[in-house]
C-alpha cells in the first residue's frame, strides 16, 4: 500500500510463508531475521523491515508525504504508528499465532521457531478487541490516524483491522468513527493494489 500511494513500480517477487519459504536458507540469506518484506535497492542493499523501507521511500520520493511533513506531524504520526503497531497489530498476531493450528511451533516469526502459549492467544485477543476502541476513540477526533493528513500509520491500521478477521474481530456496530474511516481507507486505490 506504501508504494502505491506512492505511484511507484517495483519488482515484486512472492515469498510462500505458508510453506516456510522464509526459512530456507536460500531465503536466509537474502534476510536472516526471515521476515517479509525485503526491498532490494539496485546496489544489492536489502532492507528488511517496513519501517526502514518506508523511511528509505519517503527520502527517495518525497511526494506525497506518508510520514509527515513539518517536524509535529512526523512526531504525531510516528507515535501513532507505533502505537497501531504495539497495541493493534501485535495483539492481534499474539491471539493468530498462538491459536491457530497452522502456527503450531511457530508461535513467533524468525528462524527459531517458539510453541503456542493458549493463554496468550486469549491476552491478545482482548488487547486487540481494546485496540479497536481506543482506534474509534482517536478518529472520534481526527480524520487520519496520525492527524490531519493520510499517513503510514492509516496504512498500519488497515492491515490490522484486516488481520484481526482472521481472530474473528469486526469493527463494532458502535464504532462509529472507526467504521467511517475504515469505509473511506478501503475505497482508496492502494488498498486493492
Ligand atoms: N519486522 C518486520 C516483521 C514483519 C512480519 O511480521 N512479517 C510476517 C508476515 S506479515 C512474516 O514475515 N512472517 C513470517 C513467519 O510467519 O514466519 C516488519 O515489520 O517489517
Amino acid at each position: 500500500m506504501f508504494i502505491a500511494e506512492k505511484g511507484l513500480e517495483v519488482e515484486k517477487r512472492e515469498v510462500d510463508l505458508m510453506n516456510g519459504e522464509q526459512l530456507t536458507p536460500e531465503f536466509m540469506e537474502i534476510n536472516p531475521f526471515c521476515t517479509v518484506p525485503v526491498l532490494e535497492l539496485d546496489d544489492g542493499t536489502r532492507l528488511r523491515d517496513n519501517a526502514s523501507i518506508a523511511r528509505y521511500l519517503e527520502e527517495t520520493h518525497p511526494t506525497p508525504p506518508l510520514l509527515g511533513t513539518t517536524p509535529i506531524e512526523k512526531a504525531m504520526i510516528a507515535e501513532w504508528d507505533m502505537h497501531v503497531l504495539s497495541e493493534g497489530f501485535a495483539a492481534v498476531g499474539e491471539a493468530f499465532r498462538n491459536r491457530s493450528k497452522g502456527f503450531k511451533g511457530r508461535a513467533t516469526t524468525g528462524p527459531v521457531g517458539f510453541e503456542q502459549i493458549p493463554e496468550l492467544a486469549e491476552r491478545g485477543a482482548a488487547r486487540a478487541k481494546n485496540f479497536l476502541s481506543l482506534l474509534d476513540r482517536r478518529l472520534a477526533e481526527t480524520e487520519f490516524v496520525g492527524g490531519d493528513s493520510y499517513s503510514i500509520a492509516d496504512i498500519t491500521a488497515t492491515v490490522t483491522i484486516d488481520f484481526a478477521g482472521w481472530i474473528k474481530l469486526e469493527i463494532g456496530d458502535d464504532q462509529k468513527a472507526l467504521r467511517a474511516w475504515y469505509d473511506r481507507m478501503a475505497k482508496r486505490p492502494s488498498y486493492s493494489a
